[in-house]
């Protein structure tokens, strides 16, 4: 189990709520991962440190903390470069205090939570990306202990080799991925011969999407109040009454912020599923206060993916937890042309709304 330091790198300029909202995000991470935060802490910092990302002084305090503590783990909640990760790790080797940043936690999650062959490769692939760096960072400390100058070290003859190795286990894994990337490529084309139509869920991680595909094809997905719940792909059915066409629901990964590039395209093939969907529902919870900073997420990625152009409805979930007074007019003018609807998943309130609004799609 997970004992964790929690610490967070803002800029100065970060408001109150926003560094709260983050601490609350990553802290929600950690307990998805089954892990306890013992001292969560922020430092607010112009620029990181090159070295150490983190100020020393913080550092050792943390390290004393932690110890006093029993702490087992350091989770930075910003993405590190591969030697700071490294450098950091060093200085708590003693402590026996591990250290991981942001990614780190969300590669943990995505591994414990996968259950098919294809998101295990993905991650793998994701995780390999993400630390290999970092061997090779050690491997560089290494040589330089083991080498005078000028030499060839041993640690510089691993580095080499650990080089190697790993780019020959990514050739081979992207290779079986592009297998199940073509098989999926076929799967598609076979669903548009047969003139199906197809939907896909989108949306920030938690937001209610397998809840709705469960809701709406009485499907049964795994539903949780966690983080990164799905990581693979379900397609169910959705029964319309007076349309002939059959219509198809995507359900797959959440998005989330700070998610590196790299690290999204390492999904493509579970998220290419749901991307070169017909149509796209972006569902958003509207209970949660950052509601509207998630859908600014949650497009960003999009258009990293390059499916920022396809016709999307905007599904507020979770209006069942919302006071009774609640003003959804704001929101109705604000996303007109995303035919913004709101549901409830538990109660199934504004479902037929939706199916209505899928409908004129068809
Ligand atoms: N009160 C309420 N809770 C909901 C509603 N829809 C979903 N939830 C809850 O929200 C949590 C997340 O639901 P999921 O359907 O797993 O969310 P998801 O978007 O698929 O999440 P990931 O797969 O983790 O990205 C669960 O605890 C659900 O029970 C709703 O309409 N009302
Ligand atoms: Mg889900």
């Amino acid at each position: 189990m997970l004992k964790a330091l929690l610490i967070d790198l803002l800029p100065l300029e970060i408001s109150k709520e926003d560094a709260k909202s983050r601490m609350l995000e990553a802290e929600s991470l950690i307990h998805t991962y089954g892990g306890l935060v013992l001292l969560k802490t922020y430092q607010k910092k112009i620029a990181p440190i090159y070295k150490t990302y983190l100020g020393t002084g913080k550092l050792n305090e943390l390290k004393e903390e932690g110890i006093k503590l029993g702490a087992n783990i350091l989770i930075i909640n910003n993405e590190l470069k591969p030697i700071q990760t490294y450098n950091i790790s060093e200085m708590f080797r003693k402590a026996n205090i591990q250290v991981w940043d942001r990614i780190d936690l969300i590669l943990k999650i995505f591994q414990k939570h996968a259950k098919t062959k294809e998101a295990l490769l993905e991650i793998e692939l994701a995780s390999l990306k993400h630390m290999g760096p970092r061997i090779y960072g050690m491997g560089m400390i290494l040589s330089r202990q083991g080498g005078g100058i000028g030499g060839r070290g041993i640690g510089e003859t691993n580095t080499e080799i650990m080089k190697r190795h790993i780019a020959e286990h990514i050739k081979k894994i992207e290779k079986n991925l592009e297998k199940s990337r073509n098989n999926r490529v076929l799967h598609r084309e076979n669903r548009k011969r047969k003139n199906f139509f197809n939907i896909g869920l989108i949306g920030y991680t938690n937001a209610g999407k397998s809840s709705l595909l469960n809701a709406l094809t009485k499907k049964d997905v795994y539903i949780a109040d966690k983080l990164f719940a799905t990581l693979d792909t379900k397609v169910g059915k959705l029964f319309l009454p007076n349309v002939s066409r059959e219509v198809l629901i995507t359900d797959t990964i959440g998005f989330i912020q700070d998610l590196p590039p790299d690290l999204i395209k390492s999904f493509q093939s579970t998220l290419d599923e749901t991307i070169e969907a017909d149509l796209l529902i972006h569902v958003i919870d509207l209970n949660d206060y950052r509601w509207e900073k998630k859908i600014n997420t949650v497009n960003e990625i999009l258009g990293n993916l390059h499916a920022i152009s396809k016709p999307i409805i905007y599904v507020f979930n979770k209006t069942d937890l919302l006071p009774s007074d609640f003003d959804f007019n704001p929101i109705k003018e604000k996303y007109q042309r995303f035919h913004p609807c709101f549901v409830s998943t538990h109660t199934f309130n504004g479902l037929g709304q939706l199916k209505e609004i899928i409908k004129s799609y068809l």
